[in-house]
């Protein structure tokens, strides 16, 4: 062990965490109606409360932000309370939670919507599915949102962030990675805008910036976070000429807003690290406060990276879902469990909150 080994304690903003694990956000749409985390969410984040810190699922700021059946909102009195039974149970264990918000632009389908069309920067359809009417299906043709309707997105997820706080939420990390809305905005083959948030890589930024400040505003830069993924062809993001300094404008910016830590994906989400050349250290050398790194590691990248300085935190996702004890498991080096891909989406408690642990628990 050393002193900066993924089982040290990390001082995040101010919030201690008992390791530097963190569990990456993972979608498993498995809201109740009123699009409310259900109890068997509050005990599936429980089980994982060992990690240093939980990034929840993404969650919608506002009733447009949808784009896949079933994953939970934000932003009513009912959704609230169902996420402060979440927090509540984190934190009786121990644990640390942040809520990652989103807005899915183009990435939906009228069926969400009651027939209304989503919005995006400019009115490109996406060539990527979502899952709704239980089924997968191309997504919707989108409109571009007008110039006055901005503020109103910036405003949304400024109310989800203050009702964050109220749900009990240690944090808030905006979505800005995986060809949602935000990363939407940012590239130049998503967003031909031809106002004060498109053209430029400045304008493109824009509404992440503002996004981020309207948060970090609301709750305190300290407990805000922001994740990038800026190589990534998730969601239909067609690659564009300026990825390395579009993102090196953006983590600067996020930088000067004072927030807790930008949360990178290095590669193709949940594909491979290496597939398009990126400089993520010149990321890590713009953004003074911490890094978090996912995508593809594994114990010895983890503390290889630590080690290295290139890293503070390390982000696991899908070892997560069929690892409670993902935290335990490295540390003993007991063998990981291997999830069933079936059951990632939707249904109840099998695939969820019925992997067992490691060891039998003898406390329970
Ligand atoms: C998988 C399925 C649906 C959504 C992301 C929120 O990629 C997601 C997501 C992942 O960030």
């Amino acid at each position: 062990m050393t002193d900066k080994d993924l089982f040290s304690p990390y001082d995040l903003g101010g919030l201690t965490l008992a390791n530097r694990i963190v569990m990456a956000p993972l979608t498993r749409n498995r809201a109740d109606a009123g699009l409310v985390p259900s109890q068997l969410a509050a005990d599936y984040y429980a089980q994982r409360a060992s990690a240093g810190l939980i990034i929840t699922e993404a969650t919608q700021v506002s009733q447009q932000a949808q784009g896949y059946q079933n994953t939970p909102g934000l932003y009513t009195p009912e959704q609230i309370a169902g996420w402060r039974k979440v927090t509540d149970g984190v934190h009786a264990k121990g644990g640390r939670i942040f809520v990652q918000l989103w807005h899915v632009g183009r990435v939906s389908h009228v069926d969400l919507h009651g027939g209304e069309t989503p919005v995006a920067p400019s009115a490109i359809r996406a060539e990527t599915k979502t899952f709704v009417n239980n089924g997968f299906a191309d997504v919707s043709e989108p409109r571009a949102l007008a110039p006055g309707e901005i503020p109103t997105i910036v405003e949304d997820f400024r109310k989800a962030a203050a009702n964050a706080i109220e749900a009990g939420f240690d944090g808030v990390e905006v979505h800005g990675a995986n060809g949602y809305l935000l990363d939407q905005f940012l590239r130049e083959t998503a967003n031909v805008r031809t106002d004060a948030y498109g053209g430029s890589i400045e304008n493109r930024a824009r509404l992440l910036v503002e996004v981020t400040a309207a948060v970090a505003n609301e709750i305190g830069a300290h407990r805000t976070g922001v994740r990038l993924s800026p190589v990534s062809p998730a969601s239909g993001i067609v690659p564009a000429s300026d990825e390395q300094p579009q993102f090196n404008h953006v983590v600067q910016a996020l930088d000067g807003l004072g927030i807790a830590y930008i949360h990178v994906v290095e590669g193709a989400t949940g594909g491979p690290r290496d597939a398009t050349p990126f400089d993520f250290d010149a990321l890590r050398q713009r953004f003074r406060k911490t890094y978090i790194a996912n995508n593809g590691y594994d114990l010895e990248l983890a503390n290889l990276r630590l080690s290295q300085g290139k890293a503070d935190l390390i982000a696991f996702g899908h070892h997560f879902i069929a690892n409670p004890d993902l935290v335990e498991r490295l540390q003993s080096g007991a063998p990981l469990a291997q999830m069933n891909s079936a059951t990632i989406y939707g249904g109840g408690g099998e695939g969820y909150t019925d992997y067992p642990t490691a060891r039998v628990s003898t406390d329970a």
